[in-house]
């Protein structure tokens, strides 16, 4: 049984690395909606129902396991889908936490969607961890757009991504990356805020978290196959290509497609 993994469209494509750098053998089903990216501007209804239209399609290929692998959906859906599906299902968050511990300054970055940073969730979150550090927080669709273009940065872009961080430069020494497309921004990122700022994102320990979710059900011997899905898979192909420097085949996925 392979393991599910969803985006929006190609963000996730850095918790699929993850996930197969922890687990090398076992097979994944990832799922772009690159049809109806981004998500971080649309109503909570809407990501809804995609996200139990996608979880739908996963269970239905018998995946033994699935992660949210977008900070939007995840606040927006996962406790839907948790409680139709008997199987864990895990997501990702804004990696404050571990953030807010390392803070000198006592203030830290977040860059995340609108949706995220709006979303209850997070809102939460935030009320139980914040204490009396400052957090500094920016909605940048901007970035998502970015990466689904996939192409490399030029000197005006770099000067948008730069506009974009303005507010956190000199004020804060935890970034925290909470969009799953921000990872492969990474190298801009850091050149804008400097070699200082630590910065924080979740694919690796979601990664692990699902490794000790599904420890007794590993794949000792799976061949560790990828199927890409997306419901523009095109689109989604240039995109998938260009992050992850290979060729991929990708399939439709057509949530409305009943099998
Ligand atoms: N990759 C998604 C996230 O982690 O929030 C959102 C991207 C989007 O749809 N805006």
């Amino acid at each position: 049984r392979a393991i599910g993994i969803f985006d929006s469209g190609a963000g996730g494509l850095s918790v699929l690395k993850a996930v197969n750098q922890v687990m090398p053998s076992e097979n994944i089903i990832y799922v772009a909606d690159t049809l109806h990216s981004p998500y971080g501007t649309r109503s909570q209804g809407f990501i809804e129902s995609r996200v139990l239209e996608i979880a739908e399609f996963l269970v239905k290929q018998n995946v033994k396991a699935i992660v949210v692998a977008c900070n939007t959906a995840t606040a927006a859906a996962i406790n839907h889908i948790r409680n139709l599906y008997p199987i864990p299902i895990i997501g990702l968050e804004p990696a404050i936490k571990p953030a807010l511990e390392m803070t000198k300054v006592k203030t830290i970055g977040v860059l995340a969607t609108q949706a995220t940073l709006e979303s209850e969730k997070y809102l939460n979150l935030k009320s139980q961890l914040q204490g009396d550090n400052q957090i500094i927080e920016k909605a940048s669709s901007y970035f998502v757009e970015l990466v689904e273009a996939a192409k490399s940065i030029d000197k005006q872009e770099e000067a948008r991504i730069a506009d974009e961080l303005a507010g956190f430069i000199g004020q804060v020494d935890c970034l925290v990356l909470g969009c799953t497309h921000y990872p492969f921004l990474t190298t801009t990122i850091r050149k804008i805020v400097g070699e200082k700022v630590k910065i924080f994102e979740s694919a690796l320990p979601v990664a692990n978290e699902l490794a000790r979710r599904i420890k007794d059900q590993q794949n000792a011997s799976g061949s560790g196959e990828i199927q890409y899905y997306s419901s523009d898979p095109e689109l989604a192909k240039i995109t998938f290509n260009n992050l992850l420097e290979q060729e991929v085949a990708v399939s439709l996925f057509d949530g409305n497609a009943k099998s």
